[in-house]
């Protein structure tokens, strides 16, 4: 035992005793073994392992643990023994004794950390490798993330909605949007995705830096302004989880969260992004109801930064940028002759851009959100009806092209549908000059209807 205590500086390492090496083995045995229980110990704390990925990010962090382990047992071990061994005796007053270098010791002092970080470079840069590669059949899922809130935009055939359409009669925006690739753009406030299915996330920010973190997935990475940045992962359980924006980024950053949500298969995620393209493809007419309907399904970041009573709800209960309560008064009133603009073009540019006038007092917090046209004006057409008697004080011209008009969900149409699966239909659809050609991709078995534009 007190050979490996430097009473006797100028000993040689070819005189380590038989006693010693018991004492050394021994040693190690049980600080291999304290850091394997703490390694073991901890990670009950940690949450759901949702992911393919989580299982090696958790490993990884395993094997870090149980180092880090043995690491601090020998030094906090050591510490210990040394202040009980080499305490001052009573009566002792000699300065204590002088030591030089041991050779041996530096070479392996030095030469075991070396070795250690070097595996665990080897072992990180693994899976780090692993988990950013490109995955076969991935899913792309576009991410944006704005103070203080997520939306994630998939891009769905119209067969998910399990039945026929006249796309002639869709809203003008759906058929512009199905005319490129045969596919609708869907914004939803949860993050929707399927066991076993690999995903891409695909990420921009609207303001500031914000992180996409979803910690049940074990992995994490930055929204960069100006930059699409990519994350990916595969759900490997169904249930619930938890996306929170891990880069602080104002006022309400720790409301920054959405539900995440890991769908068995696909018919129940066709199922879960329905509703959502029920709202696009089968609109109200009116379009204070469109607005009330984009404003409460919390796809826009508004309800983080504004209050509004009549949708609080909605959690519409934001504080950072004005009260929004009467706010179609003061548009025809105190905004219309500070910007010279009718009410209706001020509400619509406060939204659309709205650093171009700032409200007294404020700013310029609210960001550039890229909401659609005929979306806006749908907002625009909402926050007229805000006012102190709950009439609008202003009339909203919604524009031609924002209109909605007929019924797309064609009886006729579902009639008419071959009962074999065809894989593809066309539809002509002919609205004034414009000449579109939709192809509908069906889901398997199904059938496809012609639906033939009305003169
Ligand atoms: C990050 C915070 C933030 C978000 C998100 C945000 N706003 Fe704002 N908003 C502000 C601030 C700050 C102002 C005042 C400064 C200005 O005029 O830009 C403001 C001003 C407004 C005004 C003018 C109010 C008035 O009294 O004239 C309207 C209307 C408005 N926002 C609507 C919206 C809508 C609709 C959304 C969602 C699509 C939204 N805001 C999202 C912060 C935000
Ligand atoms: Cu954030």
């Amino acid at each position: 035992m007190a050979s490996i205590t430097p009473q006797k500086p100028h000993q040689s390492s070819s005189g380590i005793s038989g006693t010693t090496i018991a004492v050394i083995v021994v040693v190690g045995i049980l600080l291999i073994a304290g850091g394997l229980l703490i390694g073991l110990a901890t990670p009950s704390i940690f949450p759901a392992q949702a992911s393919a990925e989580s299982k090696q990010v958790d490993n990884l962090f395993h094997i870090l643990l149980v180092i880090g382990g043995v690491v601090f047992l020998l030094v906090q071990g050591l510490l210990v023994y040394s202040v009980w061994r080499f305490r001052a005796k009573p009566g002792e007053t000699a300065e204590g004794i002088t030591m030089h270098g041991n050779t041996t010791l530096e070479i392996v002092w030095t030469a075991i950390p070396a070795v250690t970080v070097f595996v665990l470079t080897i072992l990180s840069w693994q899976v780090f490798n692993s988990i950013t590669s490109p995955k076969e059949g991935e899913m792309t899922i576009k991410a944006n993330g704005a103070r203080f809130n997520w939306n994630f935009e998939y891009q769905m055939p119209l067969s998910i909605m399990g039945k026929e359409y006249d796309i002639s009669k869709l809203p003008q925006a759906v058929q512009d949007d199905l005319k490129d690739d045969n596919l609708i753009t869907l914004t939803s406030a949860t993050l929707y995705v399927m066991n076993g299915q690999p995903v891409v996330m695909q990420m921009e920010p609207r303001d500031v830096i914000h992180a996409f973190w979803v910690p049940a997935f074990r992995v994490k990475q930055d929204l960069i302004p100006g930059r699409v940045t990519t994350v990916r992962f595969t759900p490997d359980q169904t249930g619930e989880f938890v996306l929170e924006c891990a880069e602080l980024c104002g006022a309400n950053h720790g409301a920054m969260r959405a539900q995440v949500i890991v769908e068995a298969n696909e018919s129940d995620f066709n199922a879960a992004l329905m509703p959502i393209m029920q709202k696009l493809v089968e609109p109200p007419a009116d379009p204070v109801a469109r607005g009330r309907q984009l404003l409460e399904s919390d796809v826009y970041p508004c309800y983080t930064c504004h209050t509004l009573s009549a949708l609080s709800t909605a959690n519409w209960v934001g504080n950072v940028g004005p009260v929004l309560n009467g706010v179609a008064d003061r548009a025809a009133t105190t905004r219309s002759a500070a910007t010279g603009q009718t009410p209706q073009e001020y509400l619509y540019t406060a939204i659309h851009n709205p650093t171009a006038y700032l409200v007294p007092g404020y700013g310029p917090l609210m960001p550039q959100l890229g909401i659609p046209e005929c979306q806006v004006w749908d907002i625009v057409a909402y926050l007229s009806t805000q006012s102190e008697t709950g009439q609008a004080p202003f009339t909203v011209d919604i524009p031609p092209q924002c209109q909605v008009s007929g019924n797309a969900a064609s009886a006729e149409a579902t009639a008419e549908a071959t009962s074999e699966a065809t894989t593809e239909a066309t539809a002509e659809a002919t609205s004034g000059a414009v000449e579109a050609t939709a192809e509908v991709t069906p889901v398997a078995g199904e059938a496809t209807a012609e639906a033939t534009a009305a003169p």
